[in-house]
């Protein structure tokens, strides 16, 4: 084997070790949303890996295999320009995955997108320039206002109302894999439900003027 060629094998190994290393330090399951849009993650990456290791590999082997060398110069005499079975083959294939994806991406977003009609906790956000401000009505009816940090307990559904006063925000909670648009005018219903207790933090994810990087907040998710 050339060493060329042993190159050209070593990069994608080395890729799916990178990747199956990064996956190794994965969060633990924090909400249901969070462990659904995982999975679905986990899902499209290895399809997308298995794709881009074989592209890659093919590049390699053409032009190992049809590079110019001493003694030929010109391309193969009668080069093979049908094959009905690969093509049938490279239709299916990527059709089958693509229905694949699609069914996760359904299943995904029943967890994600079905908010609890009678949620334990209903949080009322207002986002502005540059401030979140939460207003938590927990199952007792009694209110709790605050700015930039809110404050559940373990186990509760939490059913988010989200507006803004002014411009375009986004209510992130990265840990969750939660990320909510805030737009005036409208309002954004979203759900989660922590599993475990800890501190997660609240970013803006929508560039909402000079101060949107100091737009950030925490959730304390308490036993
Ligand atoms: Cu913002």
């Amino acid at each position: 084997m050339s060493r060329w060629r042993s190159l050209g094998l070593l990069a994608p190994g080395l890729l799916v070790a990178a990747l199956a290393g990064s996956r190794g330090v994965a969060a633990t399951a924090l909400t249901p949303g969070q462990v659904a849009t995982d999975e679905l993650f986990g899902l499209v990456l290895l399809f997308a890996l298995a794709i881009g290791i074989l592209v890659q590999v093919l590049i390699v082997v053409a032009v190992l295999r049809f590079r110019k060398t001493k003694g030929r110069s010109a391309g193969v005499a009668n080069p093979k320009t049908h094959d009905a079975k690969l093509e049938a083959a490279w239709t299916i294939v990527p059709a089958l995955i693509l229905l694949v994806v699609g069914i996760a991406t359904f299943q995904t977003l029943a967890v994600t997108d079905t908010v609890p009609e009678d949620a334990d906790v209903t949080v009322y956000v207002i986002a502005r320039q540059f401030q979140w401000e939460f207003h938590v009505l927990n199952e007792t009816g009694v209110w709790t206002n605050t700015t930039t940090e809110f404050t559940v307990k373990v186990g509760q559904t939490v059913k988010i109302l989200l507006v803004s006063e002014d411009v375009a925000h986004s209510l992130y909670i990265p840990d969750f894999r939660l990320k909510i648009d805030a737009l005036p005018g409208t309002t954004n219903v979203n759900w989660f439900q922590a599993m475990e207790a800890g501190d997660f933090e609240i970013h803006c994810a929508e560039f909402c003027g000079v101060s949107h990087y100091t737009m950030a907040g925490m959730l304390h998710v308490v036993p």
